[in-house]
């Protein structure tokens, strides 16, 4: 069983596959903390869980047709100038399981919480790019490619890779992380060393990196290729051209009401109902607003920020926490329940598509409509 070496998982995370592993929490869970606790942090593994000793570790570094690659130990990162950036992380198929409700699609059935918000420490990737060699104003290079330590049945390694200009700007703020809040990162998180790509889909964020290769090329990884792209609702798999959509990068704005859930009972207190929720936007975008309504939409109120870091946009990595306390018809006796609904907007005016209907997609990814849903009330 190739995944017998995996770690142990805390049990408050609930699998959506076990070989590999694959888990979130429980969205009310999810926001209670700005910072997630790594025991709440979502994990999405493709393959088992490589075992490295970091003594032994190497990152080796290429730069495509030089002669020398770079090859540095973890001690060698770790006396490079360090850096510390707080940013959220979001699977490319988190909120799956609405889109879901429209038509299937091949994926895991992710709820709302395959995304987490933690701080990370590390070096700079331009720093390291820089010390191997790499002129950042050689054009020829367009794409840096990271190679992982996991590997499939037929000996592939799991693979990705980012356009150059986001791992060479000093504003781009990806890093070679290996610690997660402060302490070295989990096994599941990609010890000892992995790759932070702020406000990108979560599956350029590379765990558990061998090695960097600056190419004039994509990565030819499934992952990149065949996989994590966008499609029309009018495409299906006989006729989807991977070749055609570009490999997603940054994600749209999306929110979520993580408490309470869909079909759950809840008390109004004063006329009023409580909610809460995140927002985020990929691309270093700031939430600007969060719009919430009990009423599908009829009425529609500003939500409190709860929670967001200082940092501006285009360099604003972390998740917003949010709540409102909205009011509900309770005059009439028929009104027993709500048509809860969040929409956000970002800082550059964007907003979520009202339906998964129009977005519908092969690989149910993307999936950033209104987050809605149906409670009873309680007088
Ligand atoms: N890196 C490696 N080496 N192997 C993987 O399977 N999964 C990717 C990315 N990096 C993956 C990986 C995907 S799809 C996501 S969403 C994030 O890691 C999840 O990071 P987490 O497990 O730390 O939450
Ligand atoms: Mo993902």
């Amino acid at each position: 069983d190739p995944y017998s070496s995996d770690p142990k998982r805390h049990p408050v995370l609930k699998p959506a596959s076990v070989k590999p592993f694959n888990a979130e929490p429980p969205p009310s869970l999810l926001v209670e903390n700005f910072i997630t606790p790594k025991e709440l942090f979502y994990v999405r593994n493709h393959l088992p869980v490589p075992n490295i000793d970091a003594e032994q570790y190497k990152l080796e570094i290429e730069i495509e047709g030089a002669k020398k690659t770079v090859s540095l130990s973890l001690d060698d990162l770790k006396k490079m100038p360090k850096k510390t950036i707080t940013a959220t992380i979001m699977c490319a198929g988190n909120r799956r399981s609405e889109m879901v409700k429209v038509k299937t699609v091949k994926g895991l059935n992710w709820g709302p919480a395959a995304v987490a918000n933690a701080t990370w420490t590390g070096v700079p990737l331009r720093d390291v790019l820089k010390n191997a060699g790499l002129d950042q104003f050689d054009d020829k290079y367009k794409h840096v490619q990271f190679e992982a330590e996991d590997v499939d049945a037929t000996g592939k390694n799991y693979g990705a890779s980012i356009p150059i200009w986001k791992a060479i700007d000093e504003r781009g703020d990806v890093l070679l992380a290996y610690e997660m809040n402060g302490a070295p990162l989990p096994r599941d998180h990609g010890y000892p060393v992995r790759v932070i790509v702020p406000g990108v889909v979560g599956a350029r964020n590379v765990k558990w990196l061998a090695k960097i290769v600056i190419s004039e090329h994509e990565s030819t990884s499934h992952w990149q290729q065949n996989d994590y792209k966008g499609f029309s609702p009018c495409t299906d798999w006989e006729d989807a051209d991977f070749t055609k959509s570009p490999a997603i990068q940054e994600l749209p704005v999306t929110s979520a009401i993580c408490k309470p859930y869909d079909g759950d009972t809840i008390d109004v207190v004063d006329g009023k109902i409580l909610i809460k929720g995140y927002a985020w936007s990929g691309g270093g975008q700031k939430i600007v607003r969060v719009d919430v309504s009990a009423d599908g939409g009829k009425t529609w109120h500003v939500a409190n920020v709860d929670a967001q870091d200082s940092s501006e946009p285009p360099r604003h990595w972390s998740w917003t926490l949010w709540s409102a306390n909205i009011p509900v018809d309770n005059k009439s006796k028929t009104v027993g329940f709500a048509d809860i609904m969040v929409k956000a907007v970002d800082s550059c005016y964007n907003t979520q598509p009202e339906n998964f209907e129009h977005i519908w997609n092969i690989r149910g990814v993307l999936g950033n409509a209104y987050h809605k849903i149906k409670v009873n009330l309680k007088q």
